[in-house]
């Protein structure tokens, strides 16, 4: 994957307009709507278990998020999990705040036992706590950077046995083989609620339309951080409501060029 081909994905993603079944939570549920019809896919919200599992069969990918779970969304991300499965639809996970209960920490393994997870998306606090390393993590907030997050990306790839994606100031992917790293960004981002799930929902757009989840993964972080440097210019003297507006804005509006131009991708590692 290089800037390229992440700025040829967007137009693919735009022009499939991939149908994206989430269920997630209540605090950021309207903001990834409105966040992916503005990049360009077509987004659903289902969580009932009488149609979790039909509504996933049709979709062209899956977005598990577990930022307010309760036992029956649980249960429906299971039944729609392994519809996606049968169906040969994609699935990507968002372990919200693994770590920070035990509910959390054993609802995001149950999920990765019981389904096949193309991609888990998390800060790197979520994604150690997943694959069962300890991490402090302070509500859905990572903890402190503890350690080396490329190395924790290839350890939990590996023992998740699924593709890897950790976010923060810059963002390892890695499938427990090879690495790719993606600098783009703001660090205002972490003052708007919602963007991690909105990342995650991105990465599922691009896994509709790219199956290597490596690349998808890697196009859809490199166009988000994009888009978000564009508004973060856009939005510079002013605060996380302005540039959450203009975030949105620029999801719509970054264009393949831009991409190519600004999109920071290596290869890392082994
Ligand atoms: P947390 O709750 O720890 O913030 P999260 O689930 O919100 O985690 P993030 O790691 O914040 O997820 O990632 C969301 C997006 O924000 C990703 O695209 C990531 O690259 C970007 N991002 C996060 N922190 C920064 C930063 N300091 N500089 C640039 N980009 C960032
Ligand atoms: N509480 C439960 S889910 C949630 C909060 C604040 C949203 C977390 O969103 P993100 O994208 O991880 O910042
Ligand atoms: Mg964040
Ligand atoms: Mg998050």
């Amino acid at each position: 994957m290089n800037a390229q081909k992440a700025g040829a994905l967007l137009s693919k993603v735009r022009e499939v307009n991939p149908l994206v079944h989430n269920i997630t939570n209540i605090v950021v549920a309207n903001f990834t709507a409105n966040g992916l019809l503005a990049l360009g896919a077509s987004p659903v919200m289902a969580d009932a278990k009488q149609e979790a599992a039909e509504m996933a069969a049709m979709a062209g990918v899956l977005v598990l998020n577990i930022g307010t779970l309760t036992e029956r969304t649980v249960e429906s991300m299971i039944l729609a999990g392994k519809s996606a499965n049968k169906h040969g639809v994609p699935v990507v996970l968002d372990p919200v705040a693994a770590g920070a209960t035990e509910l959390r920490t054993r609802s995001a393994k149950q999920i990765l036992e019981e389904v096949k997870v193309a991609v888990v998306r998390g800060n790197a606090a979520e994604i150690a706590n997943a694959a069962g390393q300890k991490w402090a993590i302070k509500g859905v907030d990572s903890g402190e950077a503890e350690g080396d997050l490329e190395e924790l990306a290839i350890h939990a790839a590996k023992k998740l046995n699924t593709v890897v994606a950790v976010t923060g100031e810059t963002d390892y992917i890695s499938d427990g083989k090879q690495v790719l790293k993606v600098s783009n960004g703001h660090s205002i981002l972490t003052k708007v609620t919602g963007t991690g799930c909105l990342v995650t929902s991105v990465v599922g757009a691009f896994l509709a339309v790219e199956k290597n989840p490596v690349s998808a993964a890697a196009a859809a972080l490199a166009v988000y951080g994009t888009a978000a440097e564009l508004a973060a210019e856009k939005t510079a003297d002013q605060g996380p409501g302005s540039f959450q507006v203009e975030f949105l804005n620029q999801l719509f509006l970054v264009t393949e060029e831009q991409v190519t131009l600004r999109a920071r991708i290596e290869k890392v590692g082994l």
